[in-house]
């Protein structure tokens, strides 16, 4: 593969969901050498540390919402940064639960607009992330990435979204844990939907290379979007979320090196890592071993 600028973006976001400890995810990928393995794979690697959220007025914890101000206070940053990073190389999401994605996927969007490529989303997860801040019943804004991207409406008071992501251009594998509210919204949309049993009848490739063959085709830019929990419990732990019956090593690393391959990823989230929940940093060196994986590492060179 071409060896890329990859730029590590410390997102240490804790405020999508009650519990805590997804802000040590960005220096548990360091820790698991994140940029280690991706300098050894030829690639330049340049780290911005951990970043903040924009000043912000601080929450109350009044309403039905689990601290509004500091998520919207973090897309406002993260979209800002996104574009300046798609300027100049892969953005590399170091989350951080899944709110960051409402900045990351914003601010790439933003970016591809710019360049008259239209941008896909590939969303490897457990769950949809489609509420509104009307729809969640939780209050966790970690599980409404998808629905502010796409441009739901209910997100008052958040960035206004410029360049809502094309239903058609969306893709989640992994799904699982749905909550009716999600499977009524998305039920109309165009949003390609692949749940583990579609996986178990059909493999992950399937449904995979369908959505990379249209991204091609289209000449399209690719955010892949990678919460934990897209992975079965007993291979990645260190995950508030967990749910049963998730995807395996090999389904793991199969998707990353078909992306890979691909050639089509232009940024990449690492999501809902926390690492306060995670067995002696095996979470976080799968997560690392799968971005090596879609960065080109390959453990046996296959003849052509
Ligand atoms: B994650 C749930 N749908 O809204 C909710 O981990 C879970 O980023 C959201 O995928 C999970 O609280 C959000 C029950
Ligand atoms: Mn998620
Ligand atoms: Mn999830
Ligand atoms: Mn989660």
């Amino acid at each position: 593969m071409t060896h890329k600028t990859c730029i590590l973006i410390g997102a240490p976001v804790d405020s999508g969901k009650e519990r805590r400890g997804c802000l040590m995810g960005p220096d548990a990928y360091r820790t698991a050498g994140l940029a280690e393995a991706l300098t050894d794979l030829g690639h330049r690697v340049q780290d911005m540390g951990n970043l903040s959220p924009a000043a912000h007025t601080p929450d109350t914890g009044e309403g039905t919402l689990y601290r509004p101000n500091e998520t919207i206070a973090w897309t406002h940053r993260l979209i800002r940064v996104a574009e300046d990073a798609m300027a100049r190389g892969m953005p590399i999401f170091l989350g951080g639960d899944h709110a960051l994605s409402l900045g990351s996927v914003a601010g790439v969007a933003n970016h591809a607009a710019a360049r008259e490529r239209p941008q896909f989303v590939l969303w490897l997860d457990a769950h949809s992330d489609f509420h509104t801040p009307e729809s969640t019943a939780s209050g966790n804004l970690h599980g409404t990435p998808l629905g502010y991207v796409t441009g739901r409406a209910g997100f008052g008071g958040f960035p206004a979204i410029t360049n809502p992501i094309p239903q058609e251009n969306i893709c989640i594998i992994g799904l699982r844990s749905v909550d009716a509210a999600e499977r009524q919204a998305l039920q109309d949309t165009a949003i390609s939907r692949h749940d583990m049993r579609e996986i178990d009848e059909t493999g992950i490739a399937k449904p995979l290379a369908a959505f990379l063959d249209r991204v091609a085709a289209a000449n399209g830019l690719l955010h892949v979007s990678l919460d934990v929990d897209f992975l079965d419990p007993m291979i990645a732990p260190a995950v508030g979320t967990t749910v049963p019956g998730g995807a395996t090593i090999r389904e793991g690393h199969l998707a990353m090196e078909m992306i890979c391959d691909s050639g089509l990823m232009s940024s990449l989230d690492l999501v809902e890592l926390n690492p306060f929940l995670d067995d002696r940093g095996k979470t976080a060196q799968v997560m690392v071993d799968l971005a090596a994986s879609a960065l080109g590492r390959r453990v046996f060179d296959r003849p052509t």
